[in-house]
């Protein structure tokens, strides 16, 4: 796997934004929390519009954790969230200068710690930024980890994923994370259907589109159908997967037998989205 300093290099060449040559070996930086007024007016602005949204369309239990979390004012500090999440699920958040490369992710993961970027868009930016920044990772990641189950399948996942890969199931497993962590829905009993996934809970034009819309496509979970579904980066998704609960997600990927899946999947072509 690749050195700090050899992904610092390619970063750079690729115009990303995060400074990765002050990255420690498990590609971790300091917070350094010294944000200007304008990043804390930003910070607000995408909170304050993104809560009216939440409010509505978010799983009951993204709110709750909101709610314990108390992260809404201003930037929020990592140490000081770290401190209630470790009292809530063990879990705590640590500072990256931006994407890392899959392996040590995982290893965070599977150690119960959050990589969370350290920078945050600019006003020009609120919509739409390519990579993740502190909103999509901190306000769409960190409150669903303050609920057991949930914190639980994602240790889970960073534990297996380096196993699945080596099966040759690097894609599978991406796709499980994409639509179950970043874009999954959620019943809620009594209530219409709602949002738990980061990606969603971070975009002002999705979130609502995938909940709401009358042109998207729900698809209740399935793990091996989820696995073997394609997905597209920069568009609306054209599935949304719905679960029934966290402990549905938990219990499928425990339950799993990675290893029969792959082996059957991994030289199919992907199902595609639209037509499940
Ligand atoms: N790095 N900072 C960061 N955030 C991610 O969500 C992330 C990553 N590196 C790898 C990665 N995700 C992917 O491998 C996912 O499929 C898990
Ligand atoms: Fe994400």
């Amino acid at each position: 796997t690749m050195s700090v300093a050899e992904y610092a290099r390619d970063c750079a060449a690729q115009g990303l934004r995060g400074d990765y040559s002050v990255c420690r070996a498990d590609f971790t930086v300091s917070q350094g929390y010294d944000y200007s007024d304008e990043e804390q007016a930003v910070w607000r602005t995408l909170c304050d519009r993104q809560t009216r949204l939440t409010r509505k369309l978010a799983h009951h239990s993204y709110l709750d954790g909101v709610e314990k979390l108390g992260l809404l004012d201003r930037i929020p500090d990592f140490d000081e969230v770290s401190a209630k999440l470790r009292k809530l699920t063990g879990w705590e958040i640590v500072a990256v200068p931006g994407l890392i490369p899959a392996a040590p992710f995982f290893d965070h993961l599977a150690d119960r710690r959050f990589p969370v970027t350290n920078w945050l868009r600019t006003r020009q930016e609120l919509d739409y930024i390519v990579e993740p920044d502190m909103f999509h990772d901190f306000f769409g990641h960190v409150p669903a980890l303050s609920q057991p189950v949930f914190a639980d399948f994602m240790q889970m996942y960073g534990e297996k994923a380096g196993d699945i890969i080596a099966l040759g199931g690097d894609e599978m497993i991406s796709r499980l994370y994409w639509y179950t962590a970043e874009y999954g829905l959620m019943q809620e009993a009594g209530q219409p259907l709602k949002a738990f996934g980061a990606g969603l809970m971070s975009s002002f034009t999705e979130l609502q589109f995938a909940v709401e819309g009358k042109d998207a496509h729900h698809v209740p979970f399935d793990l091996e159908t989820v696995m073997r579904t394609g997905y597209e980066i920069d568009k609306f998704q054209r599935a949304y997967f719905v679960l029934p609960s966290f402990d549905a997600l938990r219990d499928a990927f425990q339950t799993a037998d990675f290893a029969a899946i792959v082996a059957r999947r991994k030289d199919q072509p992907a199902l595609d989205p639209a037509t499940l």
